[in-house]
């Protein structure tokens, strides 16, 4: 039994008795607000983003005394840990994080408990194996079938208290849908909401809470009903094992493969998925509406944009998830984020503060449903024990949010109202969530929009096109030969995004959708000013945008994004800029100059009238601009420039492939991390059938092969395979969808990587990347 053993590192090995300060297994002093963490206390559950910034900022990687736990706060250390699942088991996953007391194990014991490996808390090899035997019934085909009826019961439930003009909405609508949703999906018969609701309430806080001694007993009674209960319903439906359901799939696979979904298997699922299927989408849908109904803009865009809402799902999850935490165990020493972690180490990766990391994140406390990297959130987990459900989950809230922007736009929150959560580490969403609305408002009554019947509906991550956001063009300059800036607002006077140097937008008109670096001034919110190029023997999109764009002309916008960040703690910035790669410097030129830093500024073009900002750029930073005029005979040396890099000097470079292939001969020269670059042009990354062949991918986490016909990207037969690997410019400039190689050389294509960094063949990017031989190993 999982929950019978004491985690071997509960606490801390030092006697704090004897220490004026708590040590870590490392024997390193453990900081106050380390020592401080407790997810016991309700400000956690209230913001466990906001709880743990000091940890993002300070201490990414700590020692947790109160919990016994490494506390794993940035994203791309939660991601890593994730990713490998061998070397951090997800054995610890349902372990009880506050250790039973031998009475409490004599209760559980007396109803024969007998919890053990699940999908979520198995190793390798057996866990892939029964992921594939057990995941047909996740296929997008198969979930569409699920559609109608989760239609149906939200309009049903809807329907009770559209004329009321308040509701509960967790007690009267979004616990239950989900509950009847994953009785129908598992094949379960419904065995009352209230009772399931108290079991699955008291495993939650008998695994991941810190009940009393005293309520520790009550709990396990409850656990014991449940494993009882669970129990039961398995042994009737084993009785007719020809069901419908991914229950009596998995019955069915345990009497076709005893060895792969043994007895103990089928029992303990049981349990953990009556819990675990509904609970995560009632939490996530009352999250959600809670996240929306309080930043009204985004409410109000959605319902005036009901293509917004799968994305707007993707933000609500990233902000307001309903798992914020999840466990593994170090199986040998190893390293977090630059923390020696000791092999048996158990680590709580917090989801909920990796998805404020504004690392990965552009202002992440923004919540932006017009954010395209939203799907990037770890509230699914990653890699091999992602969320087999996800596609369930998300589903149903969409439906959700469909139903109501319809029928409920001028819903609003009963204002006043405190919103309590269960107290645990992992599984948060609020105990209530009162909405009020005028009823005579309704639509349906006051005729003032139809029920259209339901637009198209798919299953999975939002697909991009849908996340752009209107904006109009305000005013248009040109600024030399070819050179128009365009300064673009949101049509009805909104702020717009925040943004950082280095970010760009994509622009969207006329079946054209381009890149452009945003080179406005960063503190005003009502407008983004791009300046385009216009390229006479380009794509058409230049073009488009230079001709045909005029004052008042609507188009669409999605970002901004940054894939070319400052380090702003550098001691000394050297910026360098050919043509129209001026646009992303300038912006951090301006950053650089507000921070007070230390910056030079080497601008090359062929003649002053094609040169674009030169006015402000003489104007705000004439003391570090120097400029290269070709037409006046100037040209920029790099050599003599850079004479004097040192390893806290950052360079970064915009322009002409040649331009940046010259630093990228001399960064040879630098310590790592010195030079950093954006290419604007894909020339060479396209694919070329005739000239490629055909390769296999292996997938290491996952146990899986993929073969790439000679036709075809890695991103695409990646995707087609049904795994999520993000992508944005598909040509190899952005870097969005990096992987990482495990073993085989990789026929590099991509503008993002540094020749160190090829040569290193760690990294691809699929969109353009391939095998150089005919097989290539992946992290994925
Ligand atoms: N082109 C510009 O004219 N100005 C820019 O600020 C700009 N920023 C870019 C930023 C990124 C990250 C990338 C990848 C490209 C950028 N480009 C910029 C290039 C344009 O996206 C586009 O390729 C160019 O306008 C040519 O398009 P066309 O061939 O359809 O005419």
């Amino acid at each position: 039994m999982t929950s019978a053993a004491p985690p071997v590192a509960a606490r801390c090995p030092v006697d704090h008795t004897t220490l004026a300060q708590p040590r870590d297994p490392n024997g390193c002093p453990v900081s106050a607000r380390a020592a401080a963490f407790n997810p016991f206390e309700p400000a956690y559950m209230q913001a466990p983003g906001d709880y743990l910034r000091w940890a993002r900022e300070q201490e990414p990687v700590f020692w947790s005394p109160q919990l016994g736990y490494w506390i794993v706060t940035r994203y791309e250390d939660v991601k890593a840990v994730f990713r490998d699942n061998i070397l951090f088991s997800p054995a610890v996953a349902l372990e009880k994080i506050t250790p039973a007391t031998p009475e409490v194990m004599g209760i559980l014991q007396s109803y024969g408990f007998a919890m053990n490996r699940t999908m979520v808390n198995e190793d390798e090899p057996d866990h892939m194996a029964r992921r594939r035997l057990l995941m047909d019934a996740f296929l997008p085909e198969r979930l569409a079938t699920l559609e109608p009826m989760i239609r149906a019961l939200a309009r049903e439930y809807m329907d009770r208290f559209i004329d009321k003009g308040r509701a509960d909405l967790v007690a009267e609508m979004f616990y239950e849908i989900p509950l009847n949703i994953a009785l129908k999906f598992l094949g379960v018969p419904d065995e009352g909401a209230e009772q399931l609701r108290q079991f699955a309430v008291a495993h939650t806080l008998n695994t991941w809470g810190r009940p009393t001694a005293q309520e520790q007993l009550d709990i396990a009674h409850n656990v014991g009903r449940f494993w009882q209960t669970a129990q039961n319903i398995l042994d009737g439906m084993r009785a007719q094992p020809d069901g419908e359901g991914w229950m009596y799939e998995t019955i069915r696979q345990h009497l076709k493969h005893p060895d792969v979904v043994p007895e103990s298997y089928l029992r303990s699922m049981m349990m953990a998925i009556l819990a675990a299927a509904h609970e995560t989408t009632s939490n996530a849908t009352a999250n959600a509406f809670h996240t929306l109904l309080t930043h009204r803009q985004s409410w109000d865009d959605i319902c005036a944009n009901p293509a917004l809402i799968p994305n707007a799902v993707e933000e609500c999850l990233r902000v307001a998830g309903s798992i914020i935490a999840w466990r593994r165990q170090a199986t040998a020493d190893t390293q977090v984020g630059g923390v020696a972690i000791p092999k048996g180490a158990r680590l709580l990766l917090v989801q909920a503060s990796a998805n404020f990391d504004p690392r990965h994140f552009e202002n992440p406390d923004d919540i932006d449903v017009y954010r395209e990297s939203a799907v990037e959130h770890l509230t699914f987990g990653y890699g091999a024990h992602q969320c087999m459900g996800k596609n369930i989950g998300r589903m149903q809230m969409r439906i959700f949010l469909e139903e109501f922007v319809r029928r409920l736009p001028h819903m609003r929150l009963v204002p006043g109202q405190a919103m309590s959560y269960l107290s645990n580490t992992s599984f948060r969403g609020p105990d209530a969530l009162w909405v009020a609305w005028e009823p005579a408002l309704n639509p349906e009554r006051s005729g003032s929009r139809q029920l259209p019947p339901a637009g198209a509906f798919f299953i999975g991550p939002p697909p991009k096109a849908s996340i752009a956001r209107s904006v109009v063009l305000r005013e248009k300059h040109a600024e030399g030969e070819g050179l128009f800036r365009l300064v673009l607002a949101d049509p009805q006077g909104a702020v717009l995004p925040a943004w950082s140097a280095g970010a760009h937008v994509d622009l969207i008109a006329g079946g054209f959708r381009r890149k452009y670096s945003l080179c406005g001034e960063a503190n005003d919110r009502s407008t983004l000013q791009v300046v385009v190029q216009r390229e006479a023997d380009g794509r058409g999109g230049s073009r488009h945008f230079c001709d045909q764009l005029e004052v008042g002309t609507v188009l669409q916008l999605s970002g901004p994004k940054n894939l070319f960040k400052l380090d702003e703690s550098a001691r000394h910035v050297v910026l360098f800029a050919g043509g129209i790669g001026i646009t992303p410097v300038m912006a951090m030129a301006d950053r650089l100059k507000h921070l007070g830093k230390s910056y030079e500024i080497h601008y090359a073009g062929r003649s002053r009238a094609q040169m674009a900002l030169l006015a402000r750029l003489e104007r705000d930073h004439a003391a570090h601009l120097h400029l290269y005029v070709k037409s006046q005979g100037q040209r920029l040396s790099l050599p003599a420039v850079l004479a004097d890099v040192t390893a806290d000097t950052r360079i970064y470079a915009c322009g002409p492939d040649r331009l940046i292939s010259e630093l990228e001969s001399l960064s040879e020269r630098w310590p790592a991390g010195v030079l950093h670059f954006e290419h604007f042009n894909a020339e060479g990354t396209a694919l070329d059938p005739s000239k490629e062949h055909a390769f296999v991918a292996q997938l290491k986490d996952s146990n899986v092969e993929v073969a790439v016909a000679a036709d075809q990207t890695l991103l695409q037969a990646l995707q087609s395979a049904g795994f999520d690997v993000p992508c944005d410019c598909n040509e190899g400039l952005c870097g969005t969808c990096e992987v990482a190689v495990v073993e085989g050389d990789v026929d590099h294509r991509d503008k993002v990587l540094t020749k160190g960094e090829r040569q290193t063949n760690r990294r691809l990017m699929a969109c353009c990347s391939r095998a150089a031989g005919q097989r290539i190993v992946l992290a994925l």
